[in-house]
């Protein structure tokens, strides 16, 4: 399979993140990309595209407008007032009980637009992030005129990130915009199957209601790990779209044996909601060794889960999201893709 990778995605770089109460070098590297690319190469998989612009058309399916724009202005508008550092929320509206109007002020936009404070916005974040978007746009693409796999290089990652608010080092929703892109090209009912060590709590906010894109996710507990409040296994949709939601929330330090179980169950309800068409945000921070995660697979698994997502529809789309594991980031995912191509 191919891959598309935009170099512009460098310009998302030092970001601050809060780790136990403290400003620190965030864990969202570009170089997590770079590795991704360089194994891809190394392991001859296929050929890397540069995304054409296909401008905001794909975005704007997925994202509120007001919210596009405030990511495209974040950055100046911080800058304005004088701040050099990266811009993070410090306010937030959630549980005041009382409805509110955008703020004109940048810090309270910061706020309005954001679930947490793990997403920075820098100067070239909006540009990274729109190239980003662009890589799975491009696949997609590339998929509807009838490859049978792509592998869209991501960075900054997506699927935390909801139609109007980022968050978890997320700003577009890269694998919503592929699914929907994929819909807009004649695809009747699309997938996408979750496998990032986090629950993809955006890409399930923003098919909530739908029928026609069926969400199934393998991740961390939320009772006990991020994003903490979404990923229940009793979360299953709602109105036209109840029971396109499926969660398989798994504990701290869970292993091959169970992961691939529950990857199993998870194949199964995508083949039974009659998918003509798959994305898999894929994160590999369910490594043994990730600095944030506490799954415990090994790279040898990376191959299973690939091997394993042969039974899914064709085509299918690979959007990288997490794993932060630089010395290994690059090879577990690209083991996934060889294992998924019967390497
Ligand atoms: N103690 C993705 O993998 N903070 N995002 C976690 C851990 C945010 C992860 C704190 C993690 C976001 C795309
Ligand atoms: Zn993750």
């Amino acid at each position: 399979m191919d891959a598309w990778y935009s170099d512009h995605h460098q310009a998302h770089h030092d970001q601050s993140e809060l780790i136990g109460g403290q400003l620190v070098a965030g864990f969202e590297l570009p170089l997590r990309a770079e590795r991704v690319l360089d194994a891809f190469l190394e392991a001859g998989v296929g050929l890397v595209h540069a995304p054409p612009d296909a401008g905001l058309a794909p975005i704007l399916a997925v994202h509120d407008a007001d919210y596009v724009d405030f990511l495209r202005g974040a950055w100046d508008a911080w800058r304005a007032i004088g701040y050099a550092h990266p811009a993070l929320p410090m306010v937030w509206h959630a549980g005041l009980g009382l409805p509110t109007e955008c703020p004109r002020h940048i810090e309270g936009q910061l706020g309005y637009y954001a679930m947490d404070a793990a997403s920075a916005i820098v100067a070239g974040t909006w540009t990274a992030a729109y190239w980003s978007a662009q890589c799975a746009i491009a696949a997609a693409t590339e998929l509807v005129h009838g490859a049978p796999a792509a592998f869209a290089i991501c960075h900054p990652p997506g699927h935390h990130a909801t139609a109007r608010a980022m968050g978890g080092y997320c700003y577009l929703n890269n694998a919503a915009i592929a699914a929907q892109q994929l819909r807009a090209l004649g695809q009747p009912r699309v997938a996408v199957l979750d496998i990032d060590y986090h629950h993809g709590n955006g890409t399930q906010a923003i098919f909530w209601q739908r029928d026609d894109v069926f969400f199934a996710s393998l991740h961390a507990d939320p009772h006990d790990d991020y994003p903490y409040f979404s990923g229940h296994a009793s979360e299953r949709g709602a109105g036209e779209g109840y029971g396109a939601t499926l969660n398989l929330p798994l504990p701290a330090g869970t292993e091959a044996p169970e992961y691939l179980a529950a990857l199993e169950q998870a194949l199964d309800a995508v083949n039974a909601a009659g998918c003509t068409a798959v994305v898999v945000s894929l994160g590999v921070d369910t490594f043994e060794r990730d600095p944030i995660s506490r799954f415990r697979l090994h790279e040898e698994d990376f191959g299973e889960i690939g091997r394993l997502l042969q039974r899914l529809p064709r085509p299918a789309l690979f959007v990288f999201e997490g794993g932060y594991a630089t010395d290994e980031v690059g090879r577990n995912a690209v083991a996934v893709l060889q294992g998924f191509e019967g390497g």
